[in-house]
């Protein structure tokens, strides 16, 4: 018997996406680099469908129906690499390698175009949901050739999460589209996750609720327009009590957060493309703060406001407005930044269907997406979601509460962040005038950079060391 597809890197999500292959009854092929690792899969699970186990390379190759279907697993960067070389010179024209690690979108493109030289087909896919979402269904993202979307998607569409009976699941665009959608997933993903903190934090030490208070508050807003894994996993983590100490978990964690790069990626690459995601790039930063305990134990001792003032009633519901306002705000940024790498790169991509795959199986998975679908679905062209007519009403609706919960957290001296950038982004999308008038002024004065004028066309220069006549530039 021939094998459908191979899996080889059979770590947690490897292991997972095989098993999941094999329920579905795709006869999959299966190795690593440690054999042990083959062994124990098929020891542990081979009941669960046809696992054809290789212990070599050409073995695992041999193994694969044609076109062949090889997905690599294993760790991303150098492993990745390494992988590709053993196997690209045992392939042959029209076999397909997918990449369902979390490579760099730049990675991607280069390797996508070496094996496009040899014929082969190179899929970089982002895959999300963890280990659970590996083995239940996760949200896929794969990029690569329309022709290898054909042999591929089948299957791919199969294995995923399905939300109303659609996959979570797509062909994103060419060479590196879909590790570039699942990097700003990801960067979205931070962004989402820092809004829910500073939530909890101005729920405790604002308003003076307790950790399992404002699970209970969680938990009622994931009945409402915030639903969402997020929020459902917020609820779960402020409820959890500690067994050794009997305090609440959140307090016994040590508070500072990591980070593995896909996040810092999503804001290095939208400096590139000149995207404004200053909510990514908050979340980015707060881990960042967060981490740097010489730095904050050094500014301990720095003043702050009298914390007495306790947020009134009320207070809960303005954090959940600031939050689904915020919320819109950093959808809306990511979604600028897909749509300029795919302008960039001529991708293609259609951020409706990325709205749509996220709905199931990933981290941000949420009501929400259907939100955005439709407004993409209304509009394939909008420049921002937030002028969609659903998110300008709700906008509108929260930018009291918003305003009234920056400026709480601002008089208590309780750093938010997220909420404020999103905000200020908000504010400077609506603004008549921006000051950028006056920046463009102090560049034309110390350096000639020339400025255009609102009332004639062309570039300008003042000379400002003269007698400040203005030239044509
Ligand atoms: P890891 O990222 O921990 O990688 C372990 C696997 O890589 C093992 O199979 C290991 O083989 C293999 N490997 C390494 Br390390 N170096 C190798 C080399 N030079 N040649 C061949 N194989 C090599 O596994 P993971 O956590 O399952 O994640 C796999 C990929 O999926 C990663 O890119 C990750 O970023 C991505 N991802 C993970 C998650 C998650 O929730 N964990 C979610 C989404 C995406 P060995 O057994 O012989 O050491």
């Amino acid at each position: 018997q021939m094998a459908r597809i191979g899996v080889t890197g059979l770590a947690v999500m490897g292991r997972n996406l095989a098993r999941n292959l094999a329920r579905h009854g795709h006869p999959v092929a299966v190795h690593n680099r440690t054999a042990a690792r083959t062994k124990a899969l098929v020891e542990e699970f081979g009941g669960e469908g046809t696992f054809l186990p290789a212990e070599t390379a050409e073995q695992f190759v041999a193994s694969l129906e044609r076109p062949r279907r090889l997905v690599v697993m294993v760790k991303a960067g150098a492993p990745t690499d390494a992988v590709i070389d053993e196997f690209a010179p045992l392939l042959e024209p029209g076999d397909m390698i997918v990449d369902g690690g979390n490579a760099h979108f730049a990675d991607t493109r280069r390797r996508e175009a070496a094996l496009r030289e040899r014929g082969i087909h190179f899929v970089g896919a982002g895959i999300s949901g963890g280990e659970e979402g590996a083995l239940h269904g996760p949200s896929i993202m794969p990029g690569g050739s329309a022709e290898s979307y054909e042999a591929l998607g089948p299957l791919l569409e199969d294995i995923a999460a399905k939300v109303d009976g659609t996959p979570c699941c797509t062909h994103v665009g060419p060479d590196g589209a879909g590790h570039f959608v699942k990097m700003v997933h990801n960067g979205i993903e931070y962004s989402d996750m820092q809004l829910i903190a500073e939530s909890y934090d101005l729920l405790r030490h604002a308003a003076g609720l307790s950790p399992a208070e404002i699970a209970e508050v969680f938990r009622t807003w994931n009945t409402g327009r915030l639903e969402s894994y997020l929020i459902e996993i917020t609820a779960e983590v402020l409820a959890h009590t500690d067994a050794a100490t009997g305090e609440p978990f959140v307090d016994v964690v040590l508070d500072q957060a990591e980070q593995k790069g896909t996040g810092r990626w999503t804001v290095q690459t939208a400096l590139d493309l000149g995207v404004p995601v200053g909510g990514i790039a908050e979340a980015v930063f707060a881990r960042s703060v967060s981490g740097h305990a010489d730095l904050r134990e050094a500014s301990r001792n720095l003043p702050g406001p009298d914390r007495a003032a306790a947020a009134g009633p009320g207070f809960a519901d303005a954090v959940e407005k600031a939050l689904y306002a915020s919320k819109i705000v950093a959808y809306a940024q990511g979604f600028h930044e897909i749509q300029a790498g795919s302008a960039e790169y001529g991708w293609n991509i259609d951020a409706g269907a990325m709205a749509t795959i996220w709905r199931g199986g990933c981290i941000i998975r949420a009501r929400f997406l259907d939100r955005i679908r439709a407004a993409y679905e209304a509009d394939p062209s909008t420049p921002t979601l937030l002028t969609d007519d659903h998110f300008a009403e709700a906008l509108g609706d929260a930018q009291d509460a918003w305003r009234e919960v920056v400026a709480t957290a601002a008089r208590l001296g309780i750093p938010a962040p997220g909420f404020a950038t999103a905000l200020a982004y908000y504010d400077s999308l609506r603004a008549d005038r921006l000051p950028a008038a006056l920046t463009q002024g102090q560049r034309d004065f110390f350096g000639a950079h020339t400025y255009r004028r609102v009332d004639r066309d062309g570039s300008f220069h003042t000379l400002w060391g003269g007698d400040r006549t203005e030239v044509t530039a």
